[in-house]
């Protein structure tokens, strides 16, 4: 099986891919690789922020990598948090800090309507490449359920009646941005003729 290494801090980001990846791909995170370091995000856009991560690994510790970088852009904040959405209520804030101003910004505001963006930057054999997974749906006005992570207690997507927090992770993962995203990856990978392989 083939190893490739997925750059993230974040260990739900983690579960959800291994979960997509697992027995096609051997999925080795940036701890294993000794990369434990803060990883600057310092672009204004999603696919700045996943191309900077990725960079990052190549650029210091030399192997071929991915990234992912995720926003919630809602529609009645101009789509905001956006690139901003880990640190939406301020820098070392928690999950619940941000949804707690999510729901405060956004008040009585009958427009709920917000999609969670993920776009993944993909090193390889000195090419870069993005893959993009977007799913719609809106904010309730209350969390609900106990599961995933971030602003999944407050989003429900488009033709489901609960978040992504009420829902098992293959049912996140069939429908998310970040499933959509990692399913283009796949693809590509499955269909990656290596040049190195080329020219044995
Ligand atoms: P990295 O180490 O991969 O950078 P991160 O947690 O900093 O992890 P991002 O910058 O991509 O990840 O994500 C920004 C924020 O968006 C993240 O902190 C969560 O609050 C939220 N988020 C990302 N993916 C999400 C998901 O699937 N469901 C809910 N919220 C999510």
């Amino acid at each position: 099986m083939k190893s490739i290494i997925f750059v993230t801090h974040n260990q739900n980001k983690l579960k959800e891919v291994k979960a997509i990846l697992d027995g096609k791909y051997h999925i080795i995170s940036s701890t294993d690789i000794n990369c434990t370091e803060e990883i600057p995000e310092t672009s204004n856009t999603i696919e700045g922020n996943a191309l900077q991560k990725a960079r990052y690994v190549k650029e210091n510790y030399g192997y071929d990598c991915f990234a992912d970088d995720t926003g919630l852009e809602v529609d009645a904040l101009g789509g905001e948090p956006g690139v901003d959405s880990a640190i939406y209520a301020g820098v070392g804030c928690s999950y619940e800090d941000n949804v707690r101003k999510l729901l405060d910004t956004l008040g009585d505001n009958p427009n709920r309507t917000a999609r969670f963006r993920t776009v993944i930057a993909l090193i390889l054999e000195g090419r870069e490449y993005l893959f993009e997974g977007i799913v719609n749906g809106r904010i309730i006005r209350e969390g609900k359920g106990t599961g995933g992570f971030g602003y999944d207690p407050v989003f429900v997507p488009d033709g489901y009646t609960e978040t992504f927090s009420e829902m098992a992770l293959e049912l996140k993962n069939s429908i998310s941005h970040r499933g959509r995203a990692v399913s283009k990856l796949a693809e590509f990978l499955n269909q990656y003729k290596s040049t190195e392989s080329n020219n044995n």
